[in-house]
């Protein structure tokens, strides 16, 4: 069984409601045990900054899916969720980026885990280090909690996703 760590996102529409849709998603696919999701962020748009705050999560997920198959899962759900590619760092319904997948260093044309931006982020850092504090960045070697980024303003508790013990093991 793999561990992985997924960051979710989304600032359209109900934002609440397209969360808990891509973890129903991620729950009804085989071969992914869903283990246990971050709090719910309200986080201010890095890249395109123009456009509304986001909610965001990072969960945990046991799995015995390769990277490649977890990363065709994830965009399956973004398309599920309405998802159209069409500004490149625009509002979204739903965005699912693996963080990590075990301690592995992957970087392949479509994929690079850990994911290359999640070092400046303070919306995927602060979620994933309520989860894992003590986890470690594979590449280099450093706490994530260490990161700079860890400090930036712009992220604040929004609430929780109310997801029950029962349901989640
Ligand atoms: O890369 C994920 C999509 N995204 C986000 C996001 O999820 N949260 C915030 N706060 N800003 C973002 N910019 C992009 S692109």
């Amino acid at each position: 069984m793999n561990t992985a760590f997924l960051s979710v996102g989304t600032n359209m529409g109900d934002r609440e409601a397209y969360l808990k849709l891509a973890i129903a998603s991620l729950r009804a696919t085989e071969g992914i045990e869903l283990v246990e999701t971050s709090s719910i962020y309200e986080t201010a748009p890095v890249g395109v900054t123009d456009q509304a705050d986001f909610l965001n999560i990072v969960v945990r997920l046991a799995t015995t899916l390769a990277p490649l198959e977890l990363l065709a899962v994830c965009q399956r759900i973004e398309q599920e969720l309405g998802r159209e590619r069409t500004i490149r760092w625009g509002p979204r319904t739903a965005d699912l980026d693996i963080l990590l997948y075990n301690d592995e260093v992957i970087e392949s044309e479509t994929l690079s885990v850990p994911h290359p931006r999640m070092r400046e982020r303070a919306f995927v850092l602060i979620p994933l280090t309520e989860l894992a504090p003590e986890c470690t960045d594979p590449v280099t070697g450093r706490q994530f909690r260490e990161e700079p980024a860890m400090q930036e303003d712009g992220v604040a508790l929004w609430g929780s996703l109310e997801v029950n013990r029962d349901e989640r093991l």
